[in-house]
């Protein structure tokens, strides 16, 4: 297939051009930092550092981490590193712990998340014949703006629809004849699922790609939404912290998202130690941003665990790629000592041939975990007898402990009995924590 890119130049450049680059943007991005906010330079100053010892990207160990405490101790305005009136947006968080974290742009920082967001769409094949379908939520949410923003710098036709309203997601997609749709995982299942139950083939629709993140999802998700869409599932990663949507995504190779470098330096860390880890190891990922004015972050901590993965890509970008994220550190569960990941469930359920409407709740009885896997029959599957459906949770059982390692009860429920997903979804309860 012929590779087609948004920034030829920036996107192909070789290694070393690329490295000169990030050591250049770096130099002036730290002097900024420290010049302007006044809570990394006491961080800076504590570790004896000023802005001259960081001669470039061999240098970034040394300084402080940003994690999203130190986010929430400078709310609303203590990371602003430009003047308020420079300011033309912000973003949020959905802040379900806590304080929202507050992301601010300028200008210049609307447009180099948009590019990126640009490389993602070209990536995924979009050009300015296409239309494309923009469903993640608008608002504070960073999803739809982004995906947006990034459509328009193609030249592509944006139908802004935000997430939500299912039929008339439909409505528009088949008479508009849209051919990329932008949401999260969850939700494009969602649609697929509508759609089949409206009587439509994979076919009827002109959709070819979909370009989807925000939350994990599973390469058994993905071939399931591929299927049901008739199109070709794209990643995309980001985080409000960093800009959005678009620090990374996937091209037409699909072997992990390409980071955009000339703007982010990743770098994986044992999240126990700090310590920065060797290439092809999984651990936490790092972001400094390089070009960044109003909320420029050094050395932020995603609680994201992944791995990278240098080796060239066929596709001819040369930026690095991350392994799609396994979820957050602090998503993962500790049942019975054992660390599970709700990802690893999915991907069993899927094998085994069961749709991706599922709910974990985990609990604490006479103090030993306990780990309960709800998952939705289709109507098919729901027509069988007592006896088969006891069969199946027996055997599906026996699947999960066969990856985790200890022992669930599986309960088959009723089909669309699980709450679906317009946006992020909610798939584990967690009712230890009412206990503490
Ligand atoms: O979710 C930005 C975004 C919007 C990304 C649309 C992609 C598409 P936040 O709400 O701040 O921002 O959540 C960021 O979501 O740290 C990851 O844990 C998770 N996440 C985002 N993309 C992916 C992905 C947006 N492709 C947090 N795979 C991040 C796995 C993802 N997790």
């Amino acid at each position: 297939m012929e590779q087609r890119y948004y920034q030829a130049g920036v996107e192909t450049m070789p290694r070393e051009e690329l490295r000169k680059l990030q050591n250049e943007k770096l130099r002036k991005q730290v002097e900024h930092v420290y010049r302007s906010v006044p809570y990394y330079r006491a961080l800076m100053d504590e570790k004896g550092l000023t802005p001259g010892d960081i001669g470039g990207v061999e240098d970034l160990y040394k300084l402080p981490f940003l994690s999203k405490s130190d986010l929430r101790e400078t709310y609303p305005y203590g990371m602003l590193a430009v003047p308020l009136s420079d300011c033309v947006r912000i973003h949020s968080t959905s802040g379900t712990t806590g304080k929202r974290v507050i992301a601010y742009y300028t200008q210049h920082d609307i447009d180099l998340w948009e590019e990126c967001c640009a490389r993602a769409i070209v990536a995924a094949g979009g050009s300015k014949d296409d239309v494309v379908q923009v469903c993640y939520g608008y608002g504070l949410f960073t999803g739809g703006s982004g995906l947006h923003g990034g459509a328009h710098k193609v030249g592509a036709l944006t139908l802004p629809m935000s997430s939500g309203n299912t039929d008339r997601q439909i409505q528009f997609m088949m008479d508009l004849k849209s051919t990329i749709i932008c949401c999260t995982p969850s939700y494009a299942a969602y649609i697929g699922e509508t759609l089949r139950e409206k009587g439509y083939k994979p076919s009827d629709n002109t959709l070819k790609a979909g370009i989807f993140g925000a939350e994990p999802w599973t390469e058994e998700m993905r071939r399931d939404i591929e299927k049901s869409l008739g199109i070709k599932a794209y990643d995309i990663y980001g985080l409000t912290e960093t800009s959005g949507p678009g620090v990374a995504f996937e091209c037409s190779e699909q072997h992990g998202m390409h980071i955009n470098e000339d703007h982010f330096v990743a770098e994986i860390i044992d999240p126990d130690t700090g310590e920065v880890l060797p290439d092809g190891e999984k651990g936490e990922l790092v972001f400094t941003s390089l070009d960044k004015e109003a909320f420029p972050l050094l050395r932020y901590r995603t609680r994201d665990i992944c791995v990278l993965d240098r080796t060239p890509c066929p596709c001819g970008r040369t930026h690095v790629r991350m392994a799609k994220p396994m979820g957050r550190s602090d998503d993962m569960l500790i049942i019975r000592g054992v660390n599970v990941f709700p990802s690893q469930i999915e991907t069993v359920l899927i094998n085994e041939g069961y749709a991706p409407n599922y709910r974990i709740e985990v609990d604490r009885v006479n103090n030993s975990d306990t780990l309960d896997v709800f998952v939705e029959l289709s109507p098919d599957q729901f027509s069988d007898t007592v006896g088969a459906i006891t069969t199946m949770e027996k055997k599906l059982s026996a699947a999960i402990t066969g990856i985790l390692g200890i022992h669930p009860t599986v309960h088959l429920v009723a089909p669309k009995s699980i709450e679906r997903s317009e946006g992020k979804a909610k798939r584990v309860v967690d009712k230890r924590k009412l206990h503490d």
